[in-house]
C-alpha cells in the first residue's frame, strides 16, 4: 500500500491498474486515498452505479434500487448535485405501495431474473391489493426508514443556494408520501402501540444479525420452491455471506408472507417471525425528528405536526421499556416467546440514535459505546462500532452482519452523538470512519480487526456516507 500526498499523483490513480471506475473487486484499491481522493472516488463509485435517476446499491451483488441504501445514497448525491439527489428520493416514492410501505427493492426491468434472487416472480406481490401498480415492481417488505433524515440533509445543502426554490417545491411534493411512510410503520408495524415497530424479515434491513438467530431457529420450515442463490456468485468468500440454512427460512418466510398476501393483520395473527426491533424504531425516531424539520419547510399543518411529535413519544417511550436497566442495552422483543433478545449488536446502543432520549438513558449507551464490548475493543483496527461485539459468542470478524463494520451503522450513530450534543465522540468517530474509508475503499463492509474490505466493492451508500462525512 501507498500513501499519496496531495500533490502527488491524481488522487484516484491506483499505484499499477487503470483508473478504478468499473472495478468491482476490492483489489482494485492498492492505494491509500487522500481525503480529496476519497471524494473524488467516492462521487465517482456514485457516477459508475447510477442508473439515470437512481442508484444500483453495488455494481453486480445488487443491481436494483434498495430502499435504505437508496436514502443513504441521496445523502451522498447531494453533495455532488442535490437536485439528483432529490430525484432518488422521487423515484423510490413512486414504487410506494398503498398502505405506504416503502419497498425494500425497486425492481431494475432491464436487469432480469438471473440478476438477483429472490427476483419479482418469487416475491409474486400482486397478491397483495396494497401493492403499486403500473410501476416498477417490488419486492412486499421493508427496511429502515433514513428517507426523510436524507431529505432534511438535502434540504440543509439546497438552502441559501439557487437550488434552495425547487427543492422546496420538490418537498412538498414529497412531504405526503413521507408522512404516510411513517404512519404506515407506527400503525400498520404496531397495531398494540407499543412504541416499537415489527420487523416481519431479517432481509428488513440486518440480513443475518444474530439477533434473529433464536427465532430463525425456532422455525418448522415447509416447502420452498426450488432456487439458486446468486449472492455467492458475486462474493469470492461465502463464508461472508449468510448460510443456506439461513437462506432455506429467508425463503420459507417470503412464502408464508406470499400466503398471508402481504396483509398485515394477518401477518400479525399468523405469522411466526414478529420482532419488536429497538434499531428500526430508533431510525424510526430520528426520521420522525428529520419529519418535523421537513414539516416546517413545507408549511405542515398543526395536526400533521402534532401527529409526528405522538409517534416520537410513543417511540421513545417503547425504547425506554426495552432497555434492560442492568447492562443499559436496548434488547428486540421476539414476540413469539414475549422475550427480550439478549444478543450484543449494535442494535443495543439505539438510544444514541434518539437525540432527544433522556440524558441518563444516553449516558448509559454511550459508556457501552465506549466500552471494550464494542468500539473501545483494543482488538479494533479503527475505533468505530462493529455489527456485533468483538466479545460475543456469536462474533465472527468476516460474516455480514456478524461482526464486520458497517459504515453507514457508523454514520447513523455519528449523526445521533452529534445531534445530542455528544461532539467529541462524534468528532472521534467520524475521523475514525474516514481513515477506515481511506484504506479500506467502499466495500460493502470490513473486518473490524484487519480493516480487510469484504462483500461487494463500490458499494454505492459506503460512497454516500463517505461524501457526507467530508463536507460535515
Ligand atoms: C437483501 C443492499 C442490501 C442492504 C441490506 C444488506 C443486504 C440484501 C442481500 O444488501 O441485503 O436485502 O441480498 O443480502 O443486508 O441491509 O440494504 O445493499
Amino acid at each position: 500500500m501507498s500513501t499519496e500526498s496531495d500533490t502527488g499523483p491524481h488522487p484516484n490513480a491506483p499505484a499499477t491498474a487503470p483508473p478504478a471506475r468499473g472495478a468491482v473487486t476490492h483489489a482494485a484499491y492498492g492505494t491509500v486515498l487522500t481525503e480529496t481522493g476519497l471524494g473524488v472516488h467516492a462521487a465517482e463509485v456514485l457516477r459508475a452505479n447510477d442508473m439515470g435517476g437512481w442508484t444500483k446499491a453495488a455494481p453486480l451483488l445488487y443491481p436494483h434500487q434498495w430502499s435504505w441504501d437508496s436514502a443513504f445514497v441521496s445523502i451522498g448525491w447531494a453533495q455532488v448535485d442535490v437536485h439528483r439527489a432529490m430525484t432518488e428520493q422521487q423515484r423510490l416514492f413512486e414504487a410506494q405501495w398503498r398502505n405506504g410501505m416503502v419497498p425494500q427493492i425497486v425492481f431494475n426491468p432491464l436487469a432480469g431474473p438471473e440478476s438477483y434472487f429472490p427476483d419479482p416472480a418469487r416475491w409474486a406481490v400482486e397478491v397483495s391489493p396494497e401493492a403499486p401498480v403500473g410501476v416498477a415492481e417490488t419486492s412486499g417488505i421493508c427496511q429502515p426508514p433514513v428517507h426523510a433524515i436524507a431529505v432534511a440533509r438535502i434540504w440543509e445543502v439546497a438552502v441559501g443556494t439557487a437550488a434552495e426554490p425547487e427543492i422546496r417545491a420538490r418537498l412538498r411534493a414529497l412531504f405526503p408520501r413521507l408522512l404516510a411512510w411513517h404512519r404506515y410503520l407506527a400503525e400498520q408495524r404496531d397495531p398494540s402501540a407499543s412504541g416499537l415497530v415489527t420487523t416481519y424479515h431479517p432481509w428488513e434491513g440486518i440480513d443475518n444479525s444474530p439477533r434473529w438467530d433464536g427465532v430463525l431457529g425456532r422455525l418448522e420450515v415447509g416447502e420452498v420452491p426450488p432456487y439458486t442463490r446468486r449472492d455467492v456468485q458475486h462474493v469470492a468468500d461465502a463464508g461472508q455471506r449468510p448460510t443456506n440454512a439461513h437462506y432455506d427460512r429467508f425463503l420459507w418466510l417470503l412464502e408464508l408472507l406470499k400466503r398471508y398476501r402481504y396483509d398485515d393483520a394477518v401477518i400479525h395473527e399468523r405469522y411466526p417471525f414478529l420482532v419488536k426491533d429497538v434499531f428500526f424504531t430508533s431510525v424510526l425516531i430520528m426520521a420522525n425528528r428529520a419529519l418535523l424539520e421537513i414539516a416546517d419547510v413545507v408549511g405542515a399543518t398543526q395536526a400533521e405536526r402534532t401527529t409526528i411529535r405522538g409517534w416520537v413519544d410513543r417511540a421513545r417511550a417503547g425504547i425506554a421499556a426495552a432497555t434492560d436497566a442492568a447492562s443499559g442495552m436496548a434488547y428486540d422483543v421476539d414476540l413469539g416467546t414475549g422475550a427480550p433478545i439478549e444478543v450484543a449488536t449494535f442494535a443495543g446502543l439505539s438510544s444514541l440514535l434518539d437525540a432527544g432520549a433522556p440524558t441518563a438513558r444516553r449516558a448509559r449507551a454511550r459508556a457501552v459505546f465506549d466500552s471494550e464490548d464494542f468500539a473501545g475493543h483494543p482488538g479494533l483496527r479503527w475505533a468505530m462500532l462493529p455489527s456485533t461485539s468483538p466479545r460475543a459468542e456469536c462474533f465472527d470478524a468476516r460474516n455480514y452482519w456478524r461482526g464486520p463494520v458497517w459504515p453507514i451503522v457508523n454514520w447513523l450513530y455519528w449523526k445521533g452523538l452529534r445531534d445530542g450534543g455528544d461532539t467529541a465522540r462524534a468528532v472521534a468517530l467520524r475521523e475514525a470512519s474516514l481513515d477506515s474509508l481511506r484504506h479500506v475503499g467502499f466495500a460493502e463492509y470490513f473486518d473490524p480487526m484487519t480493516g480487510e474490505a469484504l462483500g461487494s466493492a463500490m458499494q454505492s451508500w459506503t460512497a454516500a456516507v463517505a461524501l457526507d462525512w467530508l463536507a460535515s
